[in-house]
């Protein structure tokens, strides 16, 4: 049977070599999907890049098979980093798949359950820090110096280079790239992902247009919005709470270079948006994720956006990371097990 994955599917295009692990669990390829009747409603051409497809429920997996690989490629025997939830989950599954250890540490009380779930059921030293992701990344950047430890943060570059495989993969789906490209914004290091990949494919000679990429921030949470770093930042969108974003230049340059944007939404937009894509097209994303849907009827409110543009949203991870929000949301009515009681609470008999 042929390997599968990111580093298998886009070897030429990745810094590996004989001596890297052939690490997979099958990772990218992830569905982009047309948003028929959002596309209808908002008058563009809408693609959802869904990538709570991957093995771990988020993109974070891209990076992190290759981060891994070439941590073992280099003699590490432990990995560690600090996350917001989705870093940490795939961490410790690829470190699982790996064969070493993973440790990982996160902010006391602010990651969504199912994240957590995936970090313990791995097998990976959890470690809750009493202090926000900043202070967790600080710690673990300053503990890799000296220990001996592998930092598998986006910081390293490792990370980037196996991200910039979804912008790949869009342009390879659409033909083309897209007009436009909306993701959301923590780290800041997916964004700068998406930079390298289009900009690789241009270099190659591929597609010579880069999609405006516009960067999306929860408003509590918006240190490149505003300037400086946000030393409380607070956000239903626990994965990107975030107050002073590690590849905050980078994504500046990725911005610039796009003629892209930055900007902020409102929890209860995001929030609005989350139900709404999974409502009208059958794709459950977590709060995070839709913070870029948010981003895009923000712009399009303002007619950033012409009609009819070719636009993709990047559906960062699943919505079953975060089961609280998802059944905070919803009233269940309770019935007896009755047959004509079921009938007409569902209003197939007059009630
Ligand atoms: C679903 O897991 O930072 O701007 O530690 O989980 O590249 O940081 C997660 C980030 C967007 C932001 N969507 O990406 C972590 C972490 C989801 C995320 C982001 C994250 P970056």
């Amino acid at each position: 049977m042929a390997w599968k994955g990111v580093l298998s599917e886009w070897a030429s295009w990745l810094p590996i070599t004989e001596r890297t692990p052939r690490l997979t669990l099958h990772e990218g390829g992830t569905p982009l999907v047309h948003a028929r009747r959002l596309s209808a409603a908002w008058n563009v051409e809408l693609y959802l890049k869904v990538e709570g497809a991957n093995p771990t429920g988020s993109f974070k997996d891209r990076g992190m098979v290759l981060a891994v690989a070439k941590a073992v490629e280099d003699g590490a025997r432990t990995v560690i980093c600090a996350s917001t939830g989705n870093t940490a989950a795939s961490a410790a599954a690829y470190a699982a798949r790996a064969g070493v250890e993973a440790v990982v540490v996160i902010p006391e009380g602010k990651i969504a359950r199912g994240k957590l779930a995936q970090a313990v059921a791995h097998g990976a030293r959890v470690i809750a820090v009493r202090g926000n992701f900043d202070e967790a990344l600080t710690l673990v950047r300053t503990l890799a110096e000296s220990d001996r430890v592998a930092l598998v943060n986006s910081v390293n570059p490792y990370r980037l280079e196996g991200q910039k495989t979804a912008a790949l993969e869009v342009a390879a789906d659409l033909g083309r790239p897209p007009d436009e490209l909306f993701l959301p914004v923590g780290n800041a290091g997916n964004i700068s992902a998406y930079w390298m990949g289009f900009s690789a494919l241009r270099a190659a000679g591929g597609a010579q247009d880069i999609p405006r990429l516009h960067g999306v921030q929860a408003e509590g949470a918006a240190p490149m919005v505003t300037g400086r770093p946000v030393e409380h930042p607070e956000t239903v969108a626990t994965a990107i709470r975030i107050g002073n974003p590690a590849s905050w230049r980078k994504a500046e340059a990725a911005i610039a270079g796009s003629g892209g944007s930055i900007q902020a939404v409102s929890d209860a937009a995001i929030l609005e948006a989350y139900h709404e894509v999974a409502e009208r097209e059958g794709v459950f994303c977590e709060p995070a994720s839709a913070a870029s849907l948010a981003g895009l009827k923000a712009h399009l409110h303002k007619g950033l956006v012409r009609p009819g543009a070719r636009v993709v949203a990047v559906l960062t991870g699943h919505g079953l990371k975060d089961p609280d929000t998802a059944s905070g949301a919803v009233a269940v009515e309770t019935l007896d097990a009755d047959l004509e009681t079921l009938r007409r609470a569902i209003g197939l008999v007059p009630a």
